[in-house]
C-alpha cells in the first residue's frame, strides 16, 4: 500500500498542478477502501471550489475507428496550437481484459504522453463499469482542479459505457468510418442521437472520397432527429489523424457549441442535471451494497432466489419480501 497523504496535502498538491499528487487522488477515489474513501470524499470537497473550468469533451467510436490516433493527433493541436493543458481519462469496461486500453494504445499516443501538458490516466483495470463510471467522473473534477482547461473521456462504443460518458461531459463526439453503409458500423441509433459532431476520420488516401460522401449521408440522418433542449444542430465533419487534416473546424465546433450552450444557461443548466444524476446513481448503488450486505438478506438469499428461479415466488413478491428483511 502507498503512502497516504492528509486531505490537506492531496488537496494542496492537485491544485497546484503536482503530477505525482493528481495520480494519487485519482488512486484514491479509484479504490474501494472504505477508510480511501473517506479520505477521497475530504480531498474531492477540498478542491470542488476550484472546479468547474473546462470543456469535457466524450469520444466514442467502435474499436479500431481510430480513437486513440485521434486523440493523439488532435489533442497536440490543442497543445500547439491553442496553448490548452489536456487531460486524457478512459472509461473502458473491457480493460479487465485488455489491461487498459490507453495504456496498451500508449505506442499510438507516445508524444501526448510525454507531453509537460498532457495527462493521461488509463481506465482502472478489473473495475466494473460503474466503478469505473464512478470514478472516471470523480478524476474529471481532480483534473479540473489541477489546471486542465480540456478532458477528453474516450470510450468504447459497444455498449452502456457511452450512456455514462455522455453524463459526465459537454460535447459528445462520435468517430465513424467512411463506407460501413447502414449497419451504421455497429453503432446503435441512441449513440448517434447522443453525439453533437460526428467525425468521419481516416479521410485520407482512397479514402478521402468516401468519407466526404459518407459526410453528407449522416449529416442527412443527423437532421432526423428532433433539436435537444441545447438547441445545437449536430454536425458531422471528416478528419485524418494521419495527415493531422480536419482537426482544426472539430475544435470550432467544439467551441461553437460551448457559446451557444453557455448563451442560452443550457451548458450550467446540464452540469447541474449531470451533477443530480451521479447522486442519484450513486445513492441507487449503495442501497444495493447495503442490501446485499445485510446478514438478514445473506442468510435468506440463496433460498429465496432459488424459489425465484424455480418459479415457486413471484420476483416481487420475494423483492418484498427481502426488503421486509431489512430494519
Ligand atoms: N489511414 C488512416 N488510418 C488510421 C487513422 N487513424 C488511425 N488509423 C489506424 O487505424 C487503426 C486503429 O487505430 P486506433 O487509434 O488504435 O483505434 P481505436 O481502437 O479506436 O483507439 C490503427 O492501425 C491506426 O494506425 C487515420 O487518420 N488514417
Ligand atoms: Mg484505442
Amino acid at each position: 500500500m502507498p503512502k497516504r497523504f492528509t486531505p490537506d496535502e492531496y488537496a494542496a498538491g492537485v491544485l497546484s498542478g503536482n503530477r505525482v499528487l493528481l495520480s494519487r487522488a485519482i488512486t484514491l477515489v479509484e479504490s474501494t477502501l472504505p477508510s480511501d474513501q473517506d479520505l477521497a470524499h475530504r480531498v474531492m470537497e477540498l478542491v470542488l471550489p476550484h472546479t468547474g473550468n473546462s470543456v469535457r469533451v466524450g469520444i466514442t467510436g467502435v474499436p479500431g475507428v481510430g480513437k486513440s490516433t485521434f486523440i493523439e493527433a488532435f489533442g497536440n493541436h490543442l497543445l500547439e496550437q491553442h496553448g490548452k493543458k489536456l487531460a486524457v481519462l478512459a472509461i473502458d469496461p473491457t480493460s479487465q481484459r485488455t489491461g487498459g486500453s490507453i495504456l496498451g494504445d500508449k505506442t499510438r499516443m507516445e508524444t501526448l504522453a510525454s507531453n509537460p501538458k498532457a495527462y493521461i490516466r488509463p481506465s482502472p483495470a478489473g473495475k466494473t463499469l460503474g466503478g469505473v463510471a464512478r470514478s472516471t467522473r470523480e478524476s474529471i473534477v481532480l483534473c479540473e482542479a489541477a489546471g486542465f482547461d480540456v478532458i477528453f473521456v474516450e470510450t468504447v462504443g459497444v455498449g452502456q459505457s457511452e450512456t455514462a460518458v455522455h453524463e459526465m461531459v459537454d460535447f459528445f463526439l462520435l468517430l465513424m468510418l467512411a463506407g460501413a453503409g447502414d449497419e451504421l458500423q455497429g453503432i446503435k441509433k441512441g449513440i448517434m442521437e447522443m453525439a453533437d459532431a460526428i467525425a468521419i476520420t481516416k479521410a485520407d488516401g482512397p479514402n478521402l472520397h468516401p468519407a466526404t460522401s459518407a459526410q453528407a449521408e449522416y449529416q442527412g440522418a443527423l437532421h432526423l432527429f428532433p433539436l435537444g433542449p441545447s438547441q445545437w444542430s449536430p454536425k458531422v465533419t471528416v478528419c485524418s489523424a494521419y495527415e493531422k487534416t480536419g482537426l482544426q473546424p472539430i475544435w470550432e465546433l467544439v467551441q461553437e457549441y460551448v457559446q451557444l450552450a453557455q448563451g442560452n444557461g443550457y451548458f450550467q443548466k446540464r452540469r447541474q442535471e449531470q451533477n443530480l444524476h451521479w447522486l442519484k446513481h450513486s445513492i441507487r448503488q449503495q442501497l444495493e451494497e447495503r442490501f446485499y450486505q445485510n446478514p438478514a438478506v445473506q442468510v435468506q438469499w440463496s433460498q429465496i432466489s432459488q424459489q425465484v428461479t424455480q418459479g415457486q415466488k413471484s420476483p416481487f413478491a420475494a423483492a418484498a419480501e427481502l426488503f421486509g428483511l431489512l430494519s
